[in-house]
């Protein structure tokens, strides 16, 4: 990793896991966002208010397809309640990439301009229900709509950090 990334997501914004602590009373357990050190707490409540989406996908993994239908809110709308995106400043928000970290430690990134509604508004979900039933409180998984290979579907989400992928763009 270079010098300029590290110190780019030094300074990202962490939504971090809806999950680990796993919570109390049914709740999906802490997402805290904060940009340099600044962490917002997001209930499963929050999570709960946002429209939720359903998707059926299939995509290949090391034992076989795998084929389910996921819903919950979308990663979007996800970030812009817990003020990890700007959606009035899409120029802003192109060079802004998203590492996704699940529990077991595994990493997969996006960009922000695949799900900004500016850009390719691709309906990415973080999923609270599998075939009708809800996941575990604290099991929260990404799903890319249309991906072949299911490697960016993270499970066990514990951690989303919005960085910039460049340190600056130019002021015009
Ligand atoms: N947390 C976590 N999520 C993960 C992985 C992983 O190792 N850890 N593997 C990814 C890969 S490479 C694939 S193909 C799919 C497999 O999904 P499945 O196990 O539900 O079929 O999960 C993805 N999500
Ligand atoms: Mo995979």
């Amino acid at each position: 990793m270079t010098g300029r990334l590290v110190a780019a997501l030094a300074g990202a914004v962490l939504l971090s896991g809806a999950l680990a602590s796993g919570g109390s009373a049914g709740a999906a357990g802490p997402v805290f966002v904060g940009p340099t050190g600044r962490q917002i707490a997001l209930t499963s409540d929050d999570l709960a208010k946002l429209p939720s989406v359903r998707l059926h996908v299939s995509f290949l993994t090391e034992h076989g397809t795998s084929s389910a239908d996921f819903a919950g809110p979308l990663l979007w709308d996800v970030l812009v309640r817990a003020g990890a995106v700007d959606p009035g400043k899409p120029r802003g928000t192109a060079r802004e990439i998203i590492v996704v970290t699940g529990a077991d430690g595994y990493i997969a990134a996006l960009a922000i301009g695949e799900i900004s509604p500016a850009f390719e508004d691709k309906q990415v979900i973080l999923a609270d229900e599998m075939d009708g039933k809800p996941l575990t409180p604290g099991h929260l998984r990404i799903v890319v709509p249309l991906d072949r290979h299911g490697g960016r579907s993270v499970r066990d989400v514990v951690r989303i950090a919005v960085a910039a992928a460049a340190t600056k763009t130019p002021d015009r």
